[in-house]
C-alpha cells in the first residue's frame, strides 16, 4: 500500500481484515516497526474517534504522533497560479512539502463544502496533498470517502456475523444538520466487496452517487428492506442529486427496537439519540457502535503497518 485514501487502495481485503483481527490479541507485536517514524495528523474538521484511535494505532506501532488542527495554522491556497492577495497565506505546494519533512505518514481529515458538488468531488484538499507531499497520505474522512470507518465496519461484521452470508441493510436516518455522503459511500463500496447480501433503503431524493451504488438493490420502503436483516447500519446523509440539501426530516425513518427485530445495530458515531435511533436500540446489547469504534484502532493500525512496511 502506498496510500490509503479510498478502499480501492486495499490490495487483499480478506487478508487485511484477518490481520486486523489478529492485531487485537497482540496490539504491540509490531512496536519496533514505527520507531523513529512520525505520523502527522492534519484536522480541517472536528473529530473524536478518528483522532484518538489513529493516534493510539500509531503509538501501538511505536510511532511518534503530531496533531495539527489546521484552523490554527495558515489558511491554505490550492489554486495553481493564483495571485494570493486575498485570504490565503500559504500555498499547499509549500505546506505539503514542508510537512513531508516532519512526517513519514500524513493523515488528513477534510470534509466537503456540501455546496459545490464539482469542487467536493475533485477532492482538492486530499488530492493536493497526494500530489505535492512526499509522504504517503491516509484519509481520515475526505469530501467523498471515509475508508478507515469502512474498514472498521468490515472488521466488525466479519467478527460478529453468525451466518456465512449475512444480510446487511444501510438505512437512511433523519438528521437536522447537513451531513456528507462520505460514510455511506465507503460503506456501500465495502459491502460490495464482502460476501454479504446487501441492500440500501432511503426516502425518495436521497439516492447516493449511482457510480458508487451500481446495482445494489435500493428500497424506498424501509420495512421491506429490513426483512430478515442481520446487520442494520443507520446513517443520515444529505441529498446527492439536490446536492447538500435536507429534503425532509421525516422522523418515521428513525431506527427503533421494533424495526430492528433481532438484527445488530451499527452506526459510525457520533449519533443523535432519538433522532437517528431511539435509546432502546443504543442501550441494548444489539448495538455494536462501541465495538465499531474500538475497531477503528485496529483498522488504522493495520493500514499504518502496511504503509510503514512500504516506506
Ligand atoms: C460526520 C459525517 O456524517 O460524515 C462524521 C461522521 C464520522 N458526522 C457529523 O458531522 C455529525
Ligand atoms: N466515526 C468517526 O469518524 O468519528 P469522529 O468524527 O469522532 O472521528
Amino acid at each position: 500500500m502506498k496510500k490509503y485514501t479510498t478502499i480501492e487502495d486495499i490490495e487483499n481485503l480478506t487478508e487485511l481484515i484477518n490481520k486486523a483481527i489478529q492485531l487485537k490479541n497482540n496490539a504491540f507485536q509490531f512496536e519496533a516497526l514505527g520507531k523513529h517514524k512520525t505520523l502527522v495528523m492534519l484536522f480541517f474538521n472536528a473529530s473524536l474517534r478518528t483522532r484518538l484511535s489513529t493516534e493510539k494505532a500509531a503509538k501501538n506501532l511505536g510511532m511518534n504522533v503530531t496533531v495539527l488542527n489546521v484552523n490554527d495554522a495558515w489558511n491554505l491556497e490550492y489554486e495553481d497560479g493564483s495571485v494570493m492577495n486575498l485570504n490565503t497565506a500559504e500555498h499547499v505546494k509549500e505546506a505539503a512539502k514542508v510537512i513531508s519533512q516532519y512526517a513519514d505518514i500524513i493523515a488528513i481529515r477534510a470534509f466537503p463544502t456540501l455546496k459545490d458538488k464539482t469542487k467536493d468531488e475533485s477532492e482538492f484538499i486530499i488530492n493536493s496533498f497526494i500530489k505535492y507531499a512526499t509522504a504517503p497520505i491516509v484519509s481520515m474522512e475526505s469530501a467523498t470517502a471515509h475508508p478507515l470507518q469502512a474498514l472498521a465496519d468490515a472488521i466488525t461484521i466479519e467478527e460478529l456475523k453468525t451466518s456465512p452470508k449475512p444480510k446487511v441493510v444501510l438505512s437512511w436516518a433523519p438528521h437536522t444538520k447537513t451531513l456528507p455522503q462520505a460514510v455511506p459511500n465507503s460503506f456501500v463500496s465495502m459491502m460490495q466487496k464482502l460476501d454479504v447480501d446487501f441492500v440500501i433503503t432511503h426516502p425518495e431524493g436521497y439516492a447516493l452517487n449511482p457510480e458508487i451504488t451500481k446495482d445494489v438493490p435500493v428500497y424506498h420502503n424501509q420495512e421491506e428492506a429490513l426483512k430478515d436483516a442481520d446487520f442494520v447500519y443507520s446513517k443520515n446523509w444529505s441529498s446527492y442529486s439536490n446536492y447538500g440539501k435536507i429534503l425532509e426530516v421525516d422522523s418515521s425513518w428513525m431506527m427503533t427496537k421494533e424495526k430492528l427485530a433481532s438484527a445488530k445495530f451499527m452506526h459510525c458515531l457520533p449519533v443523535r439519540r432519538n433522532l437517528v435511533v431511539e435509546d432502546a436500540v443504543l442501550d441494548s446489547d444489539q448495538s455494536l457502535v462501541i465495538e465499531q469504534a474500538n475497531n477503528r484502532t485496529f483498522a488504522a493500525q493495520i493500514v499504518l503497518k502496511n504503509l510503514l512496511e512500504n516506506l
